[in-house]
C-alpha cells in the first residue's frame, strides 16, 4: 500500500473538473413538487431540514475539495435560511441549453453534473439530490455568485427564474452584509425560503441545525462553520484542529473515561483517507458512528468491519504480548472489547458504493482492509507508547468476558427453566384474548392503583395490561444477567415472549404495540424513560420495528356538567374553556388536574388514553446513533445533574410522531 494525497469532492471523483458541459438535463422540476417526499425523504420537520443540508453540503464538498474554508449559516428572523461559502463559486459559464450554468444548475432536475461522468457523483440515500430540489420547493431562492472578480446573481419563485442570470458588481457587492473580517475573492451565497405550501413546518431548528454543522466541522478539521439564528440572537461558530478526536470527546465529555486521550488514527492509503479516533468510558455501551465522505452510514459496512478486525485482533495481539493477558486464558471476543468504546471512523473516497435500503451502508470491498491495517498500526502504537492504557483497556474487556460468561449462564438457566419462553405468563399479567399480535396491545402500566384502573378500563378483547411498580432497575448500569434477574423486568421479557439478548426473536413477540403509560410528570417520564432504555439497550428490535409506544394521558378534565374535554397540557386545558365558554356553558365551567394516572376512573382512562379511536400514541423512533446514545447516557449514567438538566429543560430527543 502507498500513501498518496487526496483531493476530491464529497461524492465525486477526485481530481475531475466539473465544467459547464458535463451537465446533463434530465428532467423538470415539477415533478419535484408534485412528490416532494420521493426528492426529500418527507415533508415534516426532517424534509425542511433537508434542505439545509443539500445547500451546506455543496459548500462541504468545496472545503473537501480544499477550496473553502469558511461556511456561514444564518436563520433570518423572516423564515429564510443563507448560506455562504469561499469555494470556487457555481460555474456560471453557458450551457450547451444556452442557458447560464448557474441558471441549469438551479432549475433541472439531477443537474450540477453529478449523472453525468467526470462531475460529481450521487451519493445515494437522500444526499445530493441537488439544489434544484432546494429551489422547487421554496417559495423564493437567491444564488449569487463570485468569481473572477464578478457577482452574478439570479432569483427564482417556486424553482422558476425570475429573471436570466445578471452580473452586477464585484467582490465589494458580493460579501455585502458578511462578517467585516470575511474577505472573499470567490464562493457562493445562497438565500431560500422553503414553501409552506410544500412542507408541514417551516419552523427551523436552532438545535438540529447546530447539531449537523458540529458533526460536518468535526468531520473536516479546519473548517469555520458559522451559525446564526436571527430569530433568538444566537450564534456559535463551530471549528476543530482535533476532528475526530475532538469529535470522540464530544461525545464522551459526560461520562467518566478511561484515559485521558483518545487513540488517534490518520493516513492516506492508495486514494482512500481513513481518520479514527477510539475511546473507552466506564459505561458497558458501545457507541461507534461510522462515515463515509461526511455520510453517516447508519449501516456500517467495510470500513466497520475493518475497524471492528482491527480492534480485536490488535489488542488480543498486545494483551498477549504484554502478559496481560495469560496463555491459559481465552482470547477477547469482539463484543468483549467494545463494552464502554467510543469511537468515530472517517473515510473518504473517490468512488463511495452505498449500498442497503437506505443507502447507509459503505460496500467498497477494499476499504476493509485499508482500514484494517492502518487502524491496527495505530492501536499497537499507542500501546507501546501507553502501557497503562493498554492494561486498563484489557481490564475492562476481560470484566466484560467475566460478565457475559455469568450472563450466558444466567440465560441459560432461565430459558431452560422455560420461564422466557412464555410457559408461565406471569401473575400480574392481565392478557388479552387476541392472540394474533398484529392485532394484540400491551399496557404498561406504572403503579398500582393505575395498573388496576387500566385493568379495567381496557378492552379485553385485544388489550393487555402489565402493571410496574417500585424502583425499577437502571437497564443502563445494568448487564444482562442482572437485568434477567431483575423481579421487575422478568415479568415483562416473559409476558413479551420474545426471548431476550442473543436469543430474542422477534417473531415470537406476543404484542405489536407496547404502549408506556406513566403520570404526566416529572416522575413519570423518569420511569417511562427507564423503560425506553431497556427496550433501547436490550430489545432495539422492538424500536426498529416500530412497535413501541408512549400514551399520552390528560393532565386535565374540563366539565361543564353536560360535556367533559380532556386536555394534555395547559395549552389544550384554556382552549376547551374557551370553547365551552363560548358554547354558552359560561362560569359552570369546572376543571380537574389529575395528579396521577391514579385519580383516574377506568371509563376515563379507556376514554382519555386506551380508546384506539380517541386516544393518541406517539410511536417512539430513535433518531440518530450518536443521539440516541447521549440521550440515554445523559438520562441513565452515573452522573446526576446532566440527567436532572435534562429532564426538566431538554425535549425528548427521542422522536415522536404522532400517529
Ligand atoms: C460545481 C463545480 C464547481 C463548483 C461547484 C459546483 C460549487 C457548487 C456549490 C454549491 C454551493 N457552493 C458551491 N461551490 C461550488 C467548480 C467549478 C470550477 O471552478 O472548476
Amino acid at each position: 500500500m502507498t500513501a498518496q494525497p487526496i483531493r476530491r469532492s464529497r461524492r465525486g471523483k477526485a481530481g475531475d473538473e466539473y465544467t459547464t458541459a458535463t451537465i446533463q438535463v434530465l428532467e423538470g422540476l415539477t415533478a419535484v413538487r408534485k412528490r416532494p417526499s420521493m426528492y426529500i425523504g418527507s415533508t415534516d420537520a426532517r424534509g425542511l431540514h433537508q434542505l439545509v443540508w443539500e445547500v451546506v453540503d455543496n459548500s462541504i464538498d468545496e472545503a473537501m475539495a480544499d477550496v473553502a474554508s469558511r461556511i456561514d449559516v444564518t436563520i433570518h428572523a423572516d423564515g429564510r435560511v443563507e448560506v455562504v461559502d469561499d469555494g470556487r463559486g457555481i460555474p456560471t459559464g453557458r450551457h450547451a441549453s444556452g442557458k447560464s450554468a448557474l441558471e441549469v444548475v438551479h432549475t433541472v432536475l439531477h443537474a450540477g453534473g453529478k449523472f453525468g461522468g467526470g462531475g460529481y457523483k450521487v451519493s445515494g440515500g437522500l444526499h445530493g439530490v441537488g439544489v434544484s430540489v432546494v429551489n422547487a420547493l421554496s417559495s423564493e431562492m437567491r444564488v449569487e455568485v463570485l468569481r473572477d472578480g464578478k457577482r452574478w446573481v439570479q432569483d427564482y419563485a417556486r424553482g422558476d427564474p425570475r429573471i436570466p442570470v445578471r452580473q452586477s458588481g464585484g467582490a465589494k457587492e458580493a460579501n455585502r452584509g458578511l462578517d467585516p473580517s470575511w474577505h472573499r475573492s470567490s464562493g457562493t451565497r445562497t438565500l431560500f425560503r422553503p414553501d409552506p405550501e410544500m412542507f408541514e413546518t417551516i419552523d427551523f431548528s436552532w438545535e438540529l441545525i447546530a447539531t449537523r454543522l458540529r458533526e460536518s466541522a468535526y468531520l473536516n478539521k479546519g473548517l469555520w462553520i458559522r451559525l446564526r439564528d436571527e430569530r433568538i440572537d444566537r450564534e456559535k461558530n463551530f471549528y476543530f484542529e482535533g476532528g475526530v478526536t475532538s469529535f470522540v470527546r464530544h461525545l464522551n465529555r459526560r461520562r467518566e473515561t478511561l484515559s485521558p486521550r483518545p487513540i488517534h488514527v490518520e493516513r492516506i492509503v492508495e486514494g482512500t483517507s481513513v481518520e479514527v479516533a477510539l475511546q473507552y468510558n466506564d459505561g458497558f455501551a458501545e457507541n461507534v458512528l461510522a462515515f463515509a465522505n461526511n455520510i453517516n452510514t447508519v449501516d456500517g459496512g467495510t470500513h466497520v468491519t475493518g475497524f471492528r478486525a482491527a480492534l480485536t485482533t490488535s489488542l488480543n495481539e498486545w494483551a498477549r504480548k504484554s502478559g496481560t493477558l495469560s496463555e491459559k486464558e481465552a482470547n477477547l471476543s469482539g463484543e468483549d472489547v467494545r463494552e464502554g468504546l467510543t469511537a468515530v471512523i472517517s473515510v473518504k473516497l473517490t468512488d463511495p458504493q452505498f449500498e442497503g435500503q437506505t443507502k447507509a451502508k459503505l460496500g467498497n470491498a477494499e476499504v476493509k482492509g485499508i482500514v484494517q491495517a492502518v487502524v491496527t498500526d495505530g492501536i499497537v502504537q499507542h500501546l507501546e507508547e501507553n502501557p497503562a492504557d493498554g492494561r486498563r483497556i484489557i481490564e475492562k474487556s476481560l470484566t466484560a468476558a467475566r460478565a457475559r460468561e455469568a450472563a450466558r449462564k444466567a440465560r441459560d438457566l432461565v430459558i431452560r427453566k422455560g420461564a422466557l419462553e412464555g410457559m408461565a405468563l406471569p401473575g400480574k399479567l392481565a392478557d388479552c384474548q387476541e392472540r394474533d399480535p398484529a392485532q394484540s396491545e400491551l399496557y404498561i402500566v406504572e403503579g398500582d392503583s393505575a395498573g388496576g384502573s387500566a385493568k379495567q378500563g381496557r378492552d379485553r378483547r385485544f388489550q393487555a395490561v402489565l402493571p410496574m411498580f417500585g424502583k425499577m432497575l437502571n437497564v443502563e448500569k445494568a448487564r444482562l444477567d442482572r437485568v434477567l434477574s431483575s423481579d421487575k423486568i422478568r415479568p415483562l421479557v416473559i409476558a413479551l415472549g420474545a426471548g431476550i439478548g442473543e436469543s430474542f426473536d422477534l417473531g415470537k413477540l406476543r404484542y405489536h404495540r407496547i404502549c408506556l403509560l406513566s403520570d404526566a410528570d416529572v416522575d413519570g417520564a423518569h420511569i417511562s424513560t427507564l423503560l425506553l432504555t431497556f427496550f433501547y439497550r436490550h430489545m432495539p428490535q422492538v424500536i426498529d420495528s416500530g412497535y413501541l409506544f408512549l400514551c399520552q394521558p390528560p393532565l386535565y378534565r374540563v366539565s361543564t356538567g353536560k360535556v367533559t374535554r380532556y386536555a394534555k397540557d395547559e395549552k389544550e386545558r384554556d382552549l376547551a374553556i374557551k370553547e365551552l365558554s363560548r358554547e354558552g356553558r359560561t362560569k359552570n365551567v369546572s376543571v380537574q388536574r389529575f395528579k396521577g394516572l391514579g385519580e383516574m376512573n377506568p371509563e376515563q382512562l379507556w376514554e382519555t388514553t386506551m380508546n384506539p379511536d380517541t386516544r393518541t400514541l406517539l410511536r417512539v423512533e430513535v433518531a440518530d446513533a450518536g443521539e440516541a446514545d447521549e440521550v440515554f447516557s445523559t438520562l441513565m449514567g452515573e452522573r446526576v445533574e446532566p440527567r436532572r438538566d435534562f429532564i426538566r429543560g431538554e425535549a425528548r430527543k427521542v422522536r415522536n410522531l404522532d400517529i
